[in-house]
């Protein structure tokens, strides 16, 4: 039967369950990708397993999110890194080197291959034709130590493209369009996977732009054949023996269908405090900016600083705003400064600064009160910026440095009248700069790992109760995103490797209160809305409040990697069987499920919670191993187990 290319490469990493959308499945894993926010609790997950070396056939870490060293914290989580991944035979990218998603495309990816990464963007290797998950840092390290990575099996929606992308129009605004129309979880569950003639327009760098933001759908992973653009790809990286064509048979199906005519695509932005609060510029166009950024792991490729350097080239930026440039990786620095880019910049008056998340994840940058700020990124969720009550924009590079010259919001074909488009194709060979990875070798394996005093063993957690009595503890609405769960920023990160610090940061936007309250509780529950835990892989939104004492989320439903993050460290994931009884749950009641311990064990797939003296009805939908989990009160207690059995 002729297969589209998500089942090929699914169906060659099979390696349990049935190939039937929403079954688990369990798939073999080729690569694993952490980065130094998500890694290093992932590296004392992955150490506590007790094996010796990395069992995959590549793993890579990256330090690319907590650079600024505003005292020893994150310094001493670099070196615990860089000794842990000698200790066992990781490859390690040095701060500084480089954005995750752009220097794995950049050095390793190859087609046909799985990756599981600690970070949500990983499918930004749809660029490279890999089938690229993200997931909590827990699933990594049981990856990492050869075990298969479990999940629902996905649906495949098939977007065909045909056209080409019209001047000052790029992959952002493709993927924003995508945005515009399936929101921030229209593609849950699903793999997007494109195909048709508009593919062979779109470079490996655009692929990886829409890939890596397909995230931002809720979709698990995206898709692109690898084709001759990917070829040119390999060949310019000096790799040409890593690629291979790949491509869905003829004649396949999809389980859904979408098409996009790439010439009708038009400059489009996202808009406070959502990726998916899409808008045509045409109507914020003129709104006064105070900041702008390009780069981020979305459009911080060679072709993204190139197109905004020439754009500005020979121009300075608006008077009072700030303009800032954020490269991908080292190596896109580095050709950026072999094709003369850099002074252009500088004489624009760009801050160009080391490549990394910086900003993104508010690691600096933050912009002023009340300050507008136009980002090349992929998220804008409240308050991620570190500033409170942020106005933050999502825009392609061209409309990023358009404005960044107006000083105001601006429609790059504005510039039409003044200069032609300025194309950027693909170099035909890239300066390839590998000085800043460290090979495992042999040798490296005898390095002894080294702690810092600020990282704290893993929590220890106690199985699930008998009977779960617990109060409410806070109520959200919908779409609450990990970085209101567990915020990032400069503050916030460094703590990534000691959850009992970390923890009094729970919910701290919307109630700095939570830790306090969780404590004296002792048990608690958060009721939620739709969508609840979108964003972000970070794990620390569910092992953070379970350290609390939050035993149980009760929400209408979730975003997929905080579902699995939850069953991970024993927080029942529930939701509601009549969203309606939403309404009925408040703050402070007191929730009771009776012999939840006997249910779970029993395969219940429904649960009767009591609030007070009503008594509702939740599911709880999620595999008999995760199951297993939740009742072991997590998945290392489970694994542990199961290894001294
Ligand atoms: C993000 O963009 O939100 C992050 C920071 O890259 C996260 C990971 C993290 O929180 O460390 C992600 O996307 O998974």
């Amino acid at each position: 039967m002729a297969k589209n290319l998500t089942e090929k490469i699914i169906e060659q990493h099979l390696v349990e369950g049935r190939m039937s959308a929403g079954e688990e499945i369990a798939m073999h894993i080729d690569h694993t990708l952490l980065q130094d926010a998500t890694g290093t609790m992932a590296m004392l997950e992955f150490e506590a397993l007790g094996i010796d070396r990395v069992k995959v056939e590549l793993a890579a870490q990256y330090v690319d999110h907590n650079l600024l060293q505003t005292d020893f914290k994150n310094a001493d989580d670099h070196k615990y890194l860089r000794s842990a991944c000698a200790h066992y035979g990781i490859h390690y990218s040095e701060p500084g080197n480089g954005i995750s998603h752009i220097v794995h495309m950049e050095r390793f990816g190859r087609p046909g291959l799985t990756m599981l990464g600690a970070d949500s963007h990983t499918p930004g290797a749809a660029a490279v034709s890999m089938l690229a998950i993200g997931a909590g840092g827990m699933d990594v390290a049981l990856a990492m130590a050869g075990y298969p990575y479990h999940l629902p099996y996905p649906k495949v929606l098939g977007v065909k493209l045909t056209g080409a992308l019209p001047d000052w129009v790029s992959a952002k605004d493709l993927i924003l369009e995508m945005l515009r129309r399936y929101d921030v979880k229209g593609c849950v569950g699903k793999v997007i996977e494109y195909y048709g003639p508009g593919v062979k327009t779109l470079s490996a760098t655009d692929r990886m732009t829409i890939g890596n933001m397909g995230t931002e759908l809720g979709a698990t992973s995206t898709i692109f054949p690898s084709d001759e653009l990917t070829r040119q790809w390999f060949q310019a990286q000096g790799r040409p023996g890593d690629w291979q064509v790949l491509h869905a048979d003829p004649g396949c199906s999809y389980d859904e269908y979408a098409e996009i005519d790439l010439s009708g695509v038009a400059p489009l932005i996202a808009c406070p405090t959502s990726p998916g609060n899409v808008k045509p510029i045409s109507e914020v166009a003129g709104t006064k900016v105070d900041q702008v950024i390009v780069g981020s792991s979305v459009n911080g490729t060679y072709r993204d600083l190139m197109v905004a350097v020439r754009i500005v080239e020979g121009r300075h930026a608006a008077p009072e705003l700030s303009f800032h440039v954020n490269p991908g990786s080292r190596q896109v620095l580095e050709n950026i400064a072999e094709s003369g880019g850099v002074m252009p910049l500088l004489l624009a008056g760009a801050r160009i600064h080391q490549s990394g998340c910086l900003g993104c994840i508010g690691m600096g940058q933050a912009p002023g009160t009340g300050q507008v700020s136009l980002r090349t990124f992929p998220r804008n969720f409240p308050g991620r910026s570190g500033t409170k009550g942020d106005q933050v924009y999502l825009c392609s590079p061209e409309t990023a440095a358009a404005s960044a010259l107006k000083g105001v919001i601006t429609d790059p074909r504005e510039l039409a009248s003044e200069m032609d488009y300025p194309r950027i194709p693909p170099l035909e060979k890239y300066i390839v700069d590998t000085s800043s990875l460290v090979f495992p070798t042999a040798e490296r394996l005898q390095t002894e790992v080294v702690r810092g005093p600020n990282i704290k063993p893993f929590p220890e957690f106690e199985p699930l109760p008998e009977t779960l009595e617990a109060r409410v503890a806070l109520k959200v609405e919908d779409n609450v995103s990990t970085d209101e769960i567990m915020p990032a920023g400069s503050k916030v990160l460094p703590l990534r490797s000691n959850i009992e610090a970390i923890s009094e940061y729970v919910f701290y936007q919307l109630d700095p209160d939570f830790h306090r309250r969780c404590k004296q509780l002792g048990q608690s529950v958060v009721v939620g809305g739709d969508n609840y835990g979108q964003g972000s892989s970070r794990e620390h939104a569910a092992l953070a409040p379970r350290f609390l004492g939050v035993r149980a989320k009760i929400v209408k439903s979730f975003a997929r990697i905080h579902k699995a993050n939850l069953c991970n460290f024993g927080i029942l994931p529930l939701t509601f069987k009549n969203p309606g009884d939403y309404a009925a749950i408040k703050a402070d009641d007191t929730v009771l499920i009776a012999a939840v311990r006997q249910q779970l064990e029993a395969g219940a797939t429904e649960l009767a919670v009591k609030i007070g003296n009503r008594e509702i009805m939740t599911l709880l939908e999620v595999s008999a191993r995760q199951r297993q989990h939740l009742l072991a009160g997590g998945t290392l207690n489970f694994v542990k187990q199961v290894i001294k059995k």
